[in-house]
């Protein structure tokens, strides 16, 4: 796949673009093109300058209109840019058009944040997941990349095939090969981790989720004291790390964090880090940690919850963690986020504050859910004795003659599915409940 542009923006010199289709423009797309500046930032890219454009329609072949891409041409080469960066997701066409027209690189925000994450991926799992949206992302793209050259070297003919087209059928196949393999591999390294937690299975499972840089690496630092990388920066935590949170009265659980979430992910990243995410689809209770000094934090909230919905997660247990308290200045900002989320829980992950509430929270949602059931169980009854250990968490269990006494921690619908399991058997004459 030689017809692969190198996708790095670091230390380059770059113009944002964007267009905005709502007219008058408002404060969200004013705040979604500062959040397209962190994002180049982040990627390394040294900013000049920004260019938008109010459009209602987007121009099919060049997203800008004729006119704004002169003026943007004539700002390139006055500055000495390498690279245009926009906002809004670029079709290879309107890619290929708007490097020929500018006579430089063109990236879009996907792009950009695959960018990010190839650079930011520390672990194996994290580097196949980035490899795997990579090229899922280029695919679809590769028949634009060698029609390209095919025009270049001539073209083709009727009915002939050019060797762009056969490199073209070539690297597709490649690309497809490469992509089922590494689908494999992750979901190889997935399944060994999971059973890896799966034998702390007794341990209640903690998720921290959120926008990137809401703070939840320093949230898990604070309360494992786990060496977790926290920075200023979007997408630090690429890989979920569980660790043990302990709280005061001695209770331990497991707490993860992830990856973090952002507004119109790129969907090949969603799926891509599927594997890691599963992870979030089995914890009992979820984090949600939210930056209250962002102006945005509402819009961010809606788009954390816009993933959760596509990882089937929202009926989950999730308690709303307002974080970064220590710098909500605006009182008026911050008292409408408690009236619209009064359940929400205030803390600041950085100076401590907050946390012995939050345990308390954690804690008593454990509990408030739970049910703690005594059951006989005979053993020959593997069925009820395999659910049990897959959805419960043991207290006790003793073997009297034939039969298991177990005490064990349910939820209220496997409490019910596991009497009536048992009740099943009684009936038969081979077990008793409670
Ligand atoms: N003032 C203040 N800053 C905080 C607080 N919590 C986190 N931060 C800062 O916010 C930035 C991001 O923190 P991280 O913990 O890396 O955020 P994250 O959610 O893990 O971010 P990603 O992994 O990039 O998605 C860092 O500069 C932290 O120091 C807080 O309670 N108060
Ligand atoms: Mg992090």
């Amino acid at each position: 796949m030689k017809a692969f542009k190198s996708l790095t923006v670091y230390s380059e010199k770059a113009i944002l673009a964007g267009i905005f289709t709502e007219k008058p423009h408002d404060d969200d797309d004013l705040l979604a093109m500062e959040e397209l500046q962190r994002l180049a930032e982040t990627a390394g890219a040294r900013i000049l300058t920004s260019i938008v454009q109010n459009r209602h329609r987007p121009d099919s072949a060049t997203l800008f209109g004729k006119g704004k891409v002169e003026e943007l041409n004539a700002l390139a080469q006055s500055i000495d840019a390498d690279v245009v960066i926009f906002n809004n997701d670029l079709t290879p066409a309107q890619v290929r058009n708007l490097e020929e027209a500018l006579k430089l690189k063109v990236i879009d925000r996907s792009e950009l944040i695959l960018d990010i994450f190839a650079t930011h991926a520390q672990t194996r799992q994290a580097k196949l997941q980035v490899e795997l949206a990579q090229l899922e992302y280029t695919l679809p793209r590769l028949k634009h990349l060698w029609t390209h050259l095919s025009k270049i070297e001539g073209g083709i003919g009727i009915g002939q095939r050019g060797p762009g087209e056969k490199q073209l059928e070539m690297d597709r196949r490649i690309a497809r090969d490469k992509i089922s393999k590494l689908k494999n591999e992750i979901n190889e390294l997935q399944a060994h981790k999971v059973r890896e937690v799966t034998a702390r299975a007794e341990n209640y499972t903690v998720s921290l989720i959120g926008y990137t840089n809401a703070g939840k690496s320093t949230l898990m630092k604070r309360l494992t004291g786990a060496d977790v990388l926290v920075q200023d920066k979007l997408f630090s935590t690429l890989d979920t790390k569980t660790h043990t949170w302990q709280f005061s009265s001695g209770q331990k659980v497991l707490l993860s964090d992830t990856v973090g979430f952002i507004r119109n992910l790129p969907h090949n990243l969603v799926a891509s880090f599927h594997a890691t995410l599963e992870e979030v689809s089995q914890a009992d209770i979820l984090l949600h940690v939210i930056d209250v000094s962002a102006q945005n934090a509402e819009m961010q909230i809606d788009s954390v919850n816009a993933v959760l919905k596509e990882l089937k997660c929202l009926d989950k247990n999730i308690l709303l963690v307002f974080n970064k308290i220590d710098l909500a200045d605006d009182d008026l900002h911050l008292s409408m986020l408690r009236n619209k989320y009064p359940e929400a829980i205030s803390i600041s992950a950085l100076s401590g504050t907050g946390m012995d509430i939050l345990e308390k929270t954690v804690n008593s949602h454990m509990h408030g859910k739970q049910n703690e059931i005594e059951l006989i169980v005979p053993v020959q009854n593997g069925k009820l004795l395999a659910y049990l250990s897959e959805k419960g968490r043991i207290l006790s269990k003793e073997l009297k003659k034939t039969k298991f006494h177990i005490r064990v921690m349910l939820g209220n619908r496997d409490a019910v599915i596991v009497k009536r399991m048992n009740n099943e058997r009684s009936s038969e004459g081979r077990g008793t409940a409670e």
